[in-house]
């Protein structure tokens, strides 16, 4: 047993940026260091020898976790975990935690944003009010594309596809659903590949975490198995979406419209993307309120504390989920 004396001497590295919220209660439980980001060339030897613990508000490569000696945990901000090598830690001993469930509504609730946002024009129709075209020109223009009549598909059916799905069929919409394996007890229709779904839906939302399986799932023969009438909302990871095929499809027809939270290199979004008027476009805010992202930092902290004091994590991922304490 570790008690809150102790604690406050393990030294605890914090790469990235992070609120106050998640900087304050570090630093009242542990020995916190900041730095910008996590480069193995930006380490001192004499920190690097004392670094125990990782709270990662930024990447964490191979390389760095090899340049901390000591390290025992990382533990990342964030429900996705692609940009964390956790094979590499699974193999090197090193715990790796994640933030699940306390952002799953929030995050749900923008999919749902966006999909209303992208559907039924609401950014657009808001900036034609602002701009005076209302007393100029007259109402808006009614919207060629509504959610009434549609047809949902989930692509990930995990804690964040079945927020979402709950809140579709709440708006009265049947819901579909590829994963690698079907989900036991879910009312909702599997289709064992993503294509076999997109030809079953005309509304598909992809919520998949990135990595090698994913790349690129949602590619020119997914979006022409969707359709002319087919709207694609990501609010998972841009990784998993070719987003030249995307660009082509949302300019030719070959799909309708859609919504993304996500990019593959943000907070870069391609010029093929922004200037697309049949794209809704946001900043990957899928949980970025006060309440959640404060939720997200006190359970990276519960998960340090947890470590150090009781020998395991609260939130293990898979790949590390065999890791020992070593005292
Ligand atoms: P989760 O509970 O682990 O769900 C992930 C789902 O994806 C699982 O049902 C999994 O089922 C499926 N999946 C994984 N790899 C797949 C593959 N190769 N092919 C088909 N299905 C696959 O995770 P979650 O909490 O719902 O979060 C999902 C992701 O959302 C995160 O990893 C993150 O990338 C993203 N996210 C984004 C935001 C944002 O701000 N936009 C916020 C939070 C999370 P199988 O294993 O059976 O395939
Ligand atoms: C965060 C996310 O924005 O949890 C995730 O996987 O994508 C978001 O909640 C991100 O992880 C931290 O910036």
């Amino acid at each position: 047993m570790t008690n809150s004396t102790e604690l406050s001497r393990i030294t605890i590295l914090a790469p990235g940026k992070l609120s106050d919220h998640a900087a304050k209660r570090l630093a009242k439980t542990f020995d916190l260091v900041r730095m910008e980001s996590a480069h193995p060339a930006k380490l001192t030897p004499e920190l690097a020898g004392k670094v125990r613990g990782v709270a990662a508000f930024a990447g964490i490569s191979a390389a760095f976790m090899d340049a901390l000696p000591k390290l025992e945990i990382v533990a990342s901000f964030g429900v996705g975990y692609d940009s964390v090598d956790a094979a590499h830690a699974g193999k090197r001993g090193v715990m790796v935690t994640n933030t699940p469930d306390v952002l799953t509504e929030e995050v749900a609730d923008t999919a749902l944003g966006l999909l209303i946002n992208t559907v039924r024009e609401l950014p657009r129709a808001e900036n034609y009010l602002r701009d005076g075209r209302w007393v100029s020109e007259g109402s808006y223009r009614l919207t060629g594309t509504t959610l009434r009549g549609r047809r949902a598909g989930i692509f990930g059916m995990g804690r964040i596809g079945q927020a979402i799905a709950r809140r579709l069929e709440a708006f009265g919409l049947p819901v579909a659903y590829h994963n690698r394996r079907q989900v036991e007890g879910l009312p909702y229709e599997y289709h064992p590949t993503l294509v076999s779904l997109a030809s079953a839906v005309d509304t598909l939302i992809s919520v998949v975490p990135g990595g090698a399986s994913t790349l690129k799932a949602v590619n020119a023969k997914v979006l022409q198995a969707l359709g002319p009438n087919g709207v694609f909302i990501n609010i998972g990871r841009g990784s998993t979406v070719d987003e030249d095929a995307l660009a082509a499809a949302l300019r030719d027809g070959t799909i309708l419209a859609a919504g993304l939270d996500v990019f593959a290199n943000e907070p870069n979004v391609p010029k093929m993307l922004l200037d697309l008027p049949n794209a809704s476009l946001l900043p990957h805010v899928g949980s970025a309120s006060v309440h959640t992202r404060n939720a997200m930092a006190d359970l990276v902290v519960d998960n340090l504390a947890s470590w150090f004091s009781r020998g395991e994590p609260v939130t293990a991922v898979p790949e590390t989920a065999h890791v020992k304490a070593k005292s």
